[in-house]
């Protein structure tokens, strides 16, 4: 990997690091009044699998949307400004944290219902098939959405219609409810990201496991699947093992615990941000100085964008007049 472009993914990484701990930050100040899941610790697999699509290439995501949007090039205000509520939104203020959409970037929408934008994605791939475009439909999901009947049943459509379809699942081992582990039977207990991928063997898709939260072998390991999906006009499934190292939502007025001091021994194993600073300073790759101008260009972008949000405008509703789809 280039030295140019191992700069740039580490600077998408801790651009999106920043971007969510000033939301979590500022969240008390209930100018959001949206549930916002953050995906503190989990931004190596969003920035290095979206570092392989294309502006035309479709993103579908769920609950845990903003590393996705950020990283498929999503534009900054309009994310804050629609955690705002804001007309300048990229949901017009209507969707919040959940919700975000923007057709400009290819971010097709997220869905907070597990495995929701599972049939979305088929859907549009399916469309793309039909009048043949080259491009890629990529879904994200978490664990939890693999024990929903539409998984298997979307996979079985992917495989059936040979859909040019990236299934990425982000393997975090913690769910708001009961984990996908403790869900299994003894047996099975051992073997949770081999129970996964056994369901997509079982419908003939390709697939690979990640087993390290690490920025290079996630870019490493979604080249390889592109390259199938590409060239064998057929599916890819890839389980991410990664680790979220914040609480799940924040729905409090005071944000969520980062938990940094209690997580400190986790955090130095498996934070993609820390692990790659670590290797490119080691490297030379890196210098201090570029890293405090990284951080001074980041808290300006940021400062700007809520202060845009700030001085958007809440949007009008006619709901008689709205069309819930387009003409
Ligand atoms: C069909 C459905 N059932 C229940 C829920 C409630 N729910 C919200 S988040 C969540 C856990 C999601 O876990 P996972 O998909 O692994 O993602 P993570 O939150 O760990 O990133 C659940 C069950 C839901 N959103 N959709």
């Amino acid at each position: 990997m280039k030295q140019d472009f191992q700069i740039s993914l580490f600077y998408e990484m801790l651009r999106i690091r920043r971007i969510e701990e000033a939301i979590n930050l500022r969240y008390k100040e209930q100018r959001m009044r949206c549930p916002i899941h953050l995906s503190i610790g989990q931004e190596a697999v969003a920035v290095g699998v979206c570092s392989h699509l294309k502006k035309e290439d479709a993103l579908f995501s769920n609950h845990r949307s903003h590393a996705h949007y950020l990283a498929k090039g999503g534009s900054l205000n309009k994310m804050i400004a629609e955690l705002h509520g804001k007309q300048t939104g990229c949901t017009k203020g209507r969707g919040g944290s959940m919700h975000l959409v923007d057709l400009d970037v290819g971010f097709q929408g997220s869905s907070p219902l597990a495995a929701g934008s599972l049939p979305l994605a088929a859907g549009f791939a399916f469309a793309n098939g039909m009048k043949n475009l080259p491009s890629i439909c990529c879904s994200f999901f978490g664990e939890r959405a693999t024990e929903e009947g539409l998984f298997s049943e979307i996979l079985h459509f992917a495989a059936l219609k040979n859909l040019s379809m990236l299934f990425v699942c982000e393997n975090n081992f913690q769910t708001i409810c009961p984990s996908t582990q403790e869900k299994q039977e003894e047996k099975e207990k051992e073997e949770l990201p081999l129970r996964i991928l056994r369901v997509t063997k079982a419908h003939s898709i390709f697939n690979l496991s990640c087993l390290e939260n690490r920025i290079e072998s996630i870019y490493e390991m979604t080249r390889q699947a592109v390259e199938y999906i590409q060239e064998n006009k057929k599916p890819a499934f890839i389980e991410f093992k990664t680790y979220r190292l914040c609480e799940p939502i924040i729905n409090s007025k005071s944000g969520v615990e980062l938990c940094l001091d209690k997580k400190r021994a986790d955090w130095e194993k498996y934070c993609p941000i820390l692990l790659f600073r670590e290797e490119l300073l080691r490297e030379g790759s890196l210098s201090l100085e570029q890293l405090e101008s990284m951080e001074k260009k980041i808290a300006s972008e940021i400062e700007e964008s809520f202060a845009f949000a700030r001085d958007s405008p809440f949007p009008v509703f006619d709901l008689d007049n709205e069309k819930a789809y387009a003409d």
